[in-house]
């Protein structure tokens, strides 16, 4: 069993309800518990021109192995109705695979810990919800560091409701 940190985005078609549809999804997934989810932030896409992004982090225990997961996460995505039309797109959906336990992935298909994470503050606050301040990445670095190099601006929390 490990720890996997989830991060989930929308920025179209109710990019809440497309959270909270996806959240059931993760606490449905075989041989997985979801054992937190963090608040719901809001903020502008990182690229021009696109709708603002709804933005969480769910925490989950499981014993899939990381492809089965990446597979069970794309599922939910094309369930979803996302359309893999150009990278970086507007989407109803994306899951990624921040970090999970402390293992350290570089395939083609999946790289953790996720390569942008440290830039982006609507991944890192949320986490920091869930993850202990003294959480190590498997990279050797501290989340307590990319917190601090990383200022929480252009960020909405939104409070649960
Ligand atoms: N911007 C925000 N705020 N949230 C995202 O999840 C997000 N995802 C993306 C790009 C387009 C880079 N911008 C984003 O893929």
């Amino acid at each position: 069993m490990e720890r996997i940190y989830i991060g989930l985005g929308s920025n179209l078609a109710a990019p809440d309800q497309q959270l909270r549809s996806a959240i059931e999804a993760l606490a449905l997934l075989p041989c997985t518990t979801l054992v937190g989810v963090s608040a719901f932030y809001q903020s502008d896409s990182l690229l021009p021109g696109q709708p603002r992004y709804t933005n969480a982090v769910a925490a989950l225990d499981s014993d899939l192995a990381p492809l089965a997961l990446l597979d069970a996460l794309q599922a939910i995505e094309n369930d979803q109705g996302r359309e893999r039309l150009e990278r970086w797109g507007p989407r109803t959906l994306d899951l990624d695979i921040l970090l999970f336990g402390d293992r350290l992935i570089d395939e083609p298909r999946l790289k953790v810990p996720h390569y942008q994470m440290h830039l982006r503050p609507f991944v890192l606050y949320p986490l920091a919800e869930l993850a202990p301040s003294t959480l190590q990445l498997s990279d050797g670095r501290q989340l307590s560091d990319l917190l601090a190099a990383c200022p929480f601006v252009g960020l909405e929390r939104i409070l649960p409701d």
